[in-house]
């Protein structure tokens, strides 16, 4: 590799350049060496696809997707390092494929919080129009208090506990009413390599009411098979998601169809936090009583050390790295 030292758009020197990454970590050391095996490529230069990573490997996956992972919640708990009640909270991850963490977000936090949502209301921000289903993205960067709680210190301690690696938050997603967004599964817009290392988080910021489009889940669901683009025969997404509507949507309904998996309403209190596993169904349901608000907060987080990529468009994914407050 070139390396080039630029001084505004002048090219000021330039020197051959090795850049020697260490992946000293254990789940760093994995990946690169799967990659290396499988010959996938270590660098995204392009379009990134699930084709192009091993995720046949079962040596990879995370010990929640493994037949021991009871026994992994018990050493933890052997060792002193997890309470009972988180204990509890880790089985419910494993056998339902979410957890709840009930009104952890404080109340100063919660009311900040509910005061940046008056604020985008009031001022149209990224031109949401009060009462639309809208989603706006990335208020963590404009907001302080979206930021505190993106990187609550609790929220980063259950997912480390899941990931057993750092959680690095991706993205955020500001909801002011119900998405009535179509059952689904993450992975396939939000996607790991190994499968897994990929959580939803989602915080209530006022209590949830029946017919407000709430929030479903389908406990159970995610060890139902995880869909990828190639396996739909879809090409990637540029801006025009008919085509994947058309065939994603339908793929997931299938799934769902033996009934073996019942979705249920998800109507927490505020301030409570709903973290969900990489591959499990969910989705927003219709707003029947369109008056009603659904103020809530998603977060996305890879774990640090996996490949982080977006299946669906093709584009390489983000784990940021601002520091976590003390
Ligand atoms: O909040 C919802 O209704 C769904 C959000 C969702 O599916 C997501 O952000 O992954
Ligand atoms: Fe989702």
């Amino acid at each position: 590799m070139i390396g080039r030292l630029v001084d505004g758009r002048q090219v000021v020197a330039e020197a051959p350049l090795q850049i020697h990454i260490r992946n000293a970590e254990p789940l760093r050391s994995k990946v690169a060496e799967s990659l290396r095996r499988s010959g996938a490529p270590a660098v995204a230069d392009g379009v990134c696809d699930s084709r192009d990573y091993d995720y046949g490997d079962l040596d990879l996956r995370p010990w929640f997707d493994r037949p021991d992972a009871m026994e992994h919640i018990d050493g933890l708990l052997g060792s002193r390092r997890i309470s009972e009640t988180d204990a509890e909270r880790l089985r419910a991850f494993v056998t339902q494929g979410f957890l709840v963490l009930p009104e952890l977000v404080e109340a100063p936090l919660l009311r900040d919080l509910n005061e940046a949502l008056d604020d985008v209301v009031a001022k149209a921000v990224d031109g949401y129009q009060e009462g639309s289903s809208e989603r706006i993205h990335g208020l963590h960067d404009r907001y302080p208090a979206v930021k505190a709680l993106w990187l609550h210190p609790e929220i980063l301690r259950m997912l480390d506990l899941i990931f057993g690696q750092p959680a690095r938050p991706c993205q955020s997603l500001t909801y002011v009413y119900g998405s009535q967004q179509e059952h689904h599964q993450d992975t396939i817009h939000l996607t790991p390599f190994p499968a897994g290392y990929m959580c939803g988080v989602w915080t209530a910021l006022e209590d949830v009411q029946e017919g407000a489009g709430e929030l479903r889940v389908f406990p159970g669901s995610h060890r139902l098979d995880r869909l990828y683009m190639a396996g739909l025969g879809l090409p990637k997404v540029g801006g025009e998601w008919n085509d994947f509507g058309q065939k994603a949507v339908p793929a997931w309904t299938r799934m769902l169809e033996s009934g073996r998996f019942r979705s249920e309403a998800y109507l927490p209190k505020a301030g409570s936090v709903l973290i969900w596993h990489e591959n499990l169904m969910h989705g927003g349901a219709p707003r029947r009583d369109q008056s009603v608000s659904r103020r809530s907060i998603v977060g996305h987080y890879f774990a640090e050390g996996c490949v982080a990529y977006y299946d669906s468009s093709g584009l390489p994914g983000v784990m940021r790295l601002d520091p976590r407050p003390s």
